[in-house]
C-alpha cells in the first residue's frame, strides 16, 4: 500500500480555508484519490473537547504556554488516532490548520520561540511534516474583517491587529522559507478567481 501524502491548510483567519476545503478535496478525488478531510485543534473526539476549551471566548485568558501545550495535545491525539492511520491506509489527509498555526499564533502571535516549537514539533510528530502546505494569504484587516461578519469573536479574534500581522508575515517566511512545501494562494481575490489558482496548484501537483 503507498502511503498517503498530508496536505495543510493555513492563513490568517476569514482567508477562506474552511469556505475551499470541499472544492480542494473535489479537485483531488477527481485524481482518483480517498481523502480524510480534518481539522486542528480538533479532528478527534478528545481534540474537539480541547478545541472548545482553546476558543471559547469566555474562558478567562490562559497562559501562553497552557495553549500551546493545548495545541499540542489535540495534535498528539490526532495523528495517533487519526491522521497517522489514514496515511498508512493509503489515504491523503488534508487537514484544516497543523504545526505552522503553532509557529505562526503561538510563536510570532504570542511570542513563544520558535525553537521551543520545534522541540514540541519533534516530540509529537517525529519525523513526520506536510508533504504540501496550501497558504491563503491576505492581509490582516481583510481576514479578520471577513471572519469577524459571521457573528460573535472567538477568544483569537479579539486579538489586535498587530497580532494578525505578525501571524500573516511568520506565515509568509515559512512559505519564503520551504519552496517545495509551500503553495501561496492570493486569497484577496474573488472566490471564482481563488479557485482558479487552486485548479493550477493542484494539477501542477501530479504533472
Ligand atoms: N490555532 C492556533 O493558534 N494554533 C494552532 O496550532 C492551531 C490553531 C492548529 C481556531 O481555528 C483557532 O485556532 C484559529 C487559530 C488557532 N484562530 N482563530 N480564530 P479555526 O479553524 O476555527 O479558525 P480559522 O481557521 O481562522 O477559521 P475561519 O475564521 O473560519 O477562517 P477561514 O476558514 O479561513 O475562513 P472561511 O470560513 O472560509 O471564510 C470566512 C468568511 O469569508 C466567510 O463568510 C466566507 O464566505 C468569506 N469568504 C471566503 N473566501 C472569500 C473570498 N475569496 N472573497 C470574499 N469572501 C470570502
Amino acid at each position: 500500500m503507498t502511503r498517503g501524502k498530508l496536505i495543510t491548510i493555513e492563513g490568517v483567519e476569514g482567508a477562506g480555508k474552511t469556505t475551499n476545503l470541499p472544492y480542494i478535496q473535489q479537485q483531488l478525488e477527481a485524481h482518483k484519490l480517498r481523502i480524510l478531510h480534518t481539522r486542528e485543534p480538533g479532528g478527534t473526539e478528545v481534540g474537539e473537547a480541547i478545541r472548545e476549551i482553546l476558543i471559547a471566548p469566555a474562558l478567562p485568558a490562559m497562559h501562553q504556554d497552557t495553549e500551546l501545550l493545548l495545541m499540542f495535545a489535540a495534535r498528539a491525539e490526532h495523528l495517533k488516532k487519526k491522521i497517522e492511520p489514514a496515511l498508512s491506509s493509503g489515504k491523503w489527509v488534508l487537514c484544516d490548520r497543523f504545526t505552522d498555526a503553532s509557529y505562526a499564533y503561538q510563536g510570532a502571535g504570542r511570542g513563544i520561540s520558535l525553537e521551543r516549537i520545534a522541540q514540541l514539533e519533534g516530540w509529537v510528530q517525529g519525523a513526520l511534516r506536510p508533504d504540501y502546505t496550501l497558504l491563503f494569504d491576505v492581509d490582516a484587516h481583510t481576514g479578520l474583517g471577513r471572519a469577524l461578519s459571521r457573528g460573535e469573536a472567538d477568544r483569537f479574534e479579539q486579538e489586535d491587529i498587530d497580532f494578525f500581522n505578525r501571524v500573516r508575515q511568520q506565515y509568509l517566511t515559512m512559505a519564503d522559507n520551504n519552496p517545495q512545501r509551500y503553495r501561496v494562494i492570493d486569497a484577496s481575490a474573488g472566490l471564482a478567481e481563488v479557485q482558479q489558482q487552486l485548479r493550477h496548484i493542484i494539477a501542477g501537483m501530479f504533472a
